[in-house]
């Protein structure tokens, strides 16, 4: 962890040294300010060039020290400042080389410097509203200077991320290099030996202003909190701005250190970081997977893929296929007739030419101008060239056992079968081929080009090769994989179960759609559940209800209308369906909509209507319930569920769990995942809770706690980074 100086004739280049992303720990600092000072001093010395080891500029602040978030980040950035300002007001010119990444505190470092040079293919970015702090080294004052007012506004309350040529647009950076960007600064040195530096000082240069700044700051806040339910710092990071504005640039400064530690003295916001950072280290977490088998991330190697086929081209399918085709693999998409395909062929065109122009929008055209090829066929023969296939057909076992028993056949012995399916069997699918240990289950998210989450689930056969190789793809696609196991719906969808039946029960006992989604959506979930459930559509819902015989024409004579099998049942989201209410795709469902696919919910007093009226033929009291019961009501059985999926080692660890709600069900990263935030509420809490409730409906099995978290309680509730120690199998082989 260093800093070290070598010179190039007149310039002195001083590199940081702290693998693997040269984090600014107080030691790294310590030691760019000792260097630093050494070169001012040093005559022969005319220009300096700030660069990182091994390709990477710097990552920021070293978030491995946040333990102690308050004291440690916040001593760190007014120790950062101090070098970016001595950076600045050096008498010799100062170069950043960025290469790879500067990030967070690397860019205010970078902020601090006369000039800044940049690799092609550099991401730059203030992304410390995304660990749930800001900028606090001066980047919230220095960045608006540097390129107006509202970029600056939009990177630092996002924590957007720009690559070298869109910084080099917005006036970030002085110059984009292809070639060895070292060099290049040396070079970029060498011309501005003895020019004149004061324009060049961040700290003396007027910000550009629009006249309506205070509609632009009070827009931007709505827009954040809209985004952003609930999270803090994204609000204070435009008053840091807004300081910036209206402050000398000193003033400004110290009220960005004040915003600073008005977060470490907020036991919320606090805990937002927290829990923001807690989600950085758990998408590292899960990558080094493990299985009850004992197979885990080092022990196997994945097998690259030049050539991935998809079967059928709907919903699921075409977004894949995009997937496949940006991370530039040759993709061969197959469908079941001329029409579908054709169908197929269009949608992928039209979303393949959109991302081509928000690549372009974020100038990432200069480096990759291609997609991977893609062939639209119907000609099953044409997958024996196939290193992979992704079945997305229609979620039915006898079809999907059809396809793969064809898949065995045709394809390469050593080619991966994977299905799409949401929640059908894995290791059944496998037996009806000849290499099970080659088939997996990669369930994408909806829409698949766009969201982050894989689950990669494991079947009893399913080789570490094959975890390893899709794992690797999911990289690949820039998704986050996450390794589970082989159960009814997996993970996500199996805990969304408890999480859905109890919205509906609250419906039946006096709530409305729109209140109870109110109060998750306040809490920070992306939609409620109903308007969740109105924009997958609820015939998917039912049309496996009736499958299952739960209702519709298989169902038992003489079942009762709200109870199946002695459990509650609640047959009104299969009411809704049989009145043609199929959610947004026929402009009726929880909610009406102005039109057939229309997204705007309108809370429906037909709804509503029927709503008392159900109720009333069933003679249910309707019970009051406070906002925080509609909230414990709809997440605490979730938790639970997560809980059992634990104790069953389905998912390898609380991080699992977690990663997989951020990325694939809107949780808000503020708070978590459902598994820290139970962390945060405190066990004993979420226990007694679900108790109480099972106590008073023990019709309702799902709100029975899990065995682990009664386990969890009677051990003192340990901290969530233990929970895994509990498990059967966890870490055994790591
Ligand atoms: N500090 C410490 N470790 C870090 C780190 C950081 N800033 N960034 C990454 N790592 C570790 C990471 O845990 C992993 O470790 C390894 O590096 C490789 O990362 C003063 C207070 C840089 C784009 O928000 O966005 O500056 O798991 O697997 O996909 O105002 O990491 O192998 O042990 O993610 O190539 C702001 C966070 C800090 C940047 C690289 N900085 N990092 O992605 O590899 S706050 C950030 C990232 C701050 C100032 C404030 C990404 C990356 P391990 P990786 P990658
Ligand atoms: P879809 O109905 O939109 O598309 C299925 C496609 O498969 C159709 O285009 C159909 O023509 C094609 N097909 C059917 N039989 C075929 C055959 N024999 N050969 C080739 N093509 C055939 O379905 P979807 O929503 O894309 O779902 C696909 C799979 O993904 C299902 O298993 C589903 O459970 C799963 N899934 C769906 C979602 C979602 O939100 N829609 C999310 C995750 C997983």
């Amino acid at each position: 962890m260093s800093a070290s100086k070598e010179t190039e004739g007149a310039v002195a280049v001083i590199t940081i040294r702290n693998p693997p992303v040269n984090a600014l720990s107080q030691q790294a600092v310590e030691s760019i300010l000792k260097v630093l000072k050494e070169v001012q001093f040093d005559p022969a010395v005319k220009a300096i060039v700030i660069c990182g080891e091994n390709g990477k500029f710097s990552a920021g602040a070293d978030i491995r020290t946040f333990e102690n978030i308050g004291q440690k980040s916040d001593s760190l950035s007014h120790f950062l400042e101090d070098v970016n300002s001595m950076a600045e007001k050096s008498e010799k010119p100062v170069i950043a080389a960025i290469e790879g990444v500067a990030l967070g505190g690397g860019l205010e470092l970078a902020l601090g410097c006369h000039y800044r040079v940049a690799h092609v293919k550099a991401r730059l970015g203030l992304t410390e509203v995304l660990l749930g702090i800001f900028p606090g080294a001066g980047g919230t004052q220095r960045l608006p200077r540097l390129i107006g007012l509202l970029p600056a506004l939009e990177m630092i309350t996002t924590g957007k991320i720009v690559f070298a040529p869109v910084a080099l647009k917005l006036g970030l950076i002085d110059s984009v290099t292809e070639d060895n960007t070292i060099k290049a600064a040396i070079h970029f040195a060498q011309n501005v030996i003895g020019k004149p530096l004061e324009s060049r000082r961040l700290c003396t240069k007027p910000i550009q202003c629009p006249p309506n700044m205070e509609t632009i700051f009070n827009d931007s806040k709505i827009k954040l909190k809209k985004l952003f339910h609930g999270a803090i710092s994204h609000q204070l990071c435009v008053e840091a701005i807004r300081a910036a504005v209206q402050l000398p640039f000193a003033e400004g400064i110290l009220k960005e250190r004040e915003l600073l530690f008005s977060i470490f003295n907020s036991e919320q916001a606090r805990d937002q970081a927290k829990a923001r950072q807690y989600a950085f280290f758990a998408e590292r977490r899960v990558t080094k997977w493990t299985t009850p088998s004992g197979a885990n991330w080092k022990s196997a190697s994945p097998h690259p893929i030049g050539v991935a086929a998809v079967i059928g081209l709907g919903t699921m399918g075409r977004g894949i296929v995009v997937c496949l085709a940006k991370a530039q693999i040759q993709v061969i998409a197959v469908e079941q007739d001329g029409k579908q395909l054709e169908m197929g062929r269009k949608a992928v065109t039209k979303i393949l030419e959109r991302e081509t122009l928000t690549m372009q929008q974020r100038g990432l055209a200069l480096m990759s101008d291609s997609f991977g090829s893609i062939t639209f066929t119907l000609d099953f023969n044409s997958l024996k060239n196939a290193d992979l296939v992704i079945e997305a057909v229609y979620e039915n076992m006898a079809l999907k056992k059809e396809i793969f028993k064809q898949l065995s056949s045709i394809c390469m012995p050593e080619a991966f079968l994977c299905t799409n399916t949401s929640g059908l069997n894995i290791d059944e699918i496998a037996s009806v081929t000849g290499r099970p240990h080659l088939v997996i289950g990669t369930h994408f998210f909806s829409p698949a080009h766009i969201m982050k989450l894989l689950e990669v689930v494991r079947g009893y056969h399913s080789s570490p090769t094959t975890i390893s190789t899709v794992i690797n793809l999911s990289k690949v696609l820039g998704k986050i994989g996450v390794v589970v196991g082989n159960c009814p719906s997996f993970v996500g969808n199996r805990m969304m179960g408890p999480y859905l039946h109890q919205a509906i029960f609250l419906l039946e006992d006096g709530c409305y759609p729109e209140e109870v989604d109110k109060v998750l959506e306040e809490f920070g979930l992306a939609m409620g559940p109903f308007r969740m459930s109105d924009l997958v559509g609820l015939d998917v819902g039912w049309r496996s209800r009736m499958e299952s015989g739960l209702t519709g024409p298989k169902l038992l004579p003489g079942a009762l209308v709200r109870q199946r099998e002695g459990k509650r049942y609640s047959p009104l989201p299969d009411i809704l369906c049989e009145k043609g209410r199929f959610g947004q795709k026929t402009g009726r469902g929880w909610y009406q909509y102005e039109t057939v696919g229309g997204r705007n919910a309108v809370p429906d007093p037909w709804v509503q209507n029927f709503l008392h009226d159900y109720r009333k033929a069933h003679t249910i009291k309707q019970k009051p319930t406070s906002q925080n019961e509609i909230l414990e009501w709809c997440l605490y059985p979730l938790i639970n569920e997560g809980f059992n999926v634990l104790e069953e080692e389905i998912a390898s660890g609380p991080e699992d769990i977690d990663v997989i709600y951020n990325n694939g069900y809107g949780w808000p990263r503020h708070m978590g995942g459902p598994m820290f935030y139970a962390s945060m509420v405190g066990l004993p809490k979420v226990l007694t809770k679900l108790e109480v409730f099972y106590e008073n409906n023990p019709d309702i099995p799902s709100l029975k706690p899990s065995g682990l978290l009664k386990k969890l309680v009677k051990q003192g509730s340990p901290p969530l980074k233990e929970w895994r120690s509990q498990l059967g199998y966890q870490n055994s082989k790591l």
